[in-house]
């Protein structure tokens, strides 16, 4: 069994695309922000980062966004979301995998939280100008190496692009919002026009536009 600790439109949003993509059966569980439940025991005793999201697989919770999109692609690969181990494209998938988590996620951390990142109230504003420029930066060099694409890999649509996805959609807030930039709006189309898709931001309740 397999059950997804989410909130609506958080980073969350990666594997429950990818899940649907997948065609797995799955159950999401709501994470409460408004109480803090993502800081409850019951909470950590899954995911001791109090952070979302969790998946929970036969018992075995996994944790770390970019750890829970390789561990189902590969779980699961009759879908063909991650070129196998064997495959002379894998080094670029997790190349991508890993971009995405370390330079776009984690500035997206600095984006939204950022008081987390100075010990000076007014520095605030700062943080947030220089973070944004960051995210620029890393959102033209992922739109380079898409180039037309239309996936990130020669190779067909894989859990990269999903992940893309999201980081696209929470590129909407920034002052160059990132389907501006080269091919990363017709990407996301691309994706959004899959029924799995479609289905995961209904499902999270998220209105239009999405990205
Ligand atoms: N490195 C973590 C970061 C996850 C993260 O920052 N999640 C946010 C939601 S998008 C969160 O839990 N925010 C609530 C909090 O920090 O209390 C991951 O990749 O899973």
């Amino acid at each position: 069994m397999i059950e997804l600790h989410y909130h609506p439109g958080n980073a969350s949003l990666f594997p429950h695309l990818l899940l649907r993509e997948l065609g797995v059966p799955f159950e999401l569980a709501l994470v409460d922000r408004d109480a803090e439940a993502q800081r409850s025991a019951a909470y950590l005793a899954l995911n001791p980062t109090g952070k979302i999201p969790v998946l929970v697989h036969d018992g075995r919770p996994v944790f770390e966004t970019v750890a829970i999109g390789l561990y189902l692609a590969d779980a699961f690969p009759a879908a063909g979301l991650a070129p196998p181990p064997d495959s002379p494209v894998r080094a670029d998938y997790l190349k991508l995998m890993a971009l995405i988590s370390n330079t776009l996620q984690a500035e997206f951390r600095i984006w939204f939280y950022p008081h987390e990142f100075t010990t000076d109230p007014s520095g605030v504003e700062a943080v947030k100008q220089a973070v944004g420029a960051r995210l620029t930066a890393a959102f033209e060099t992922i739109a380079s190496l898409l180039g037309d694409g239309p996936w990130l890999l020669p190779w067909g649509p894989s859990a990269a692009d999903l992940y893309l996805l999201m980081m696209v959609r929470w590129g909407r807030t920034l002052p160059r919002p990132a389907r501006e930039i080269g091919g990363l709006g017709a990407h996301a189309e691309r994706l959004l026009a899959r029924p799995s898709v479609q289905a995961a931001f209904a499902a999270e309740g998220l209105p239009a536009p999405f990205v």
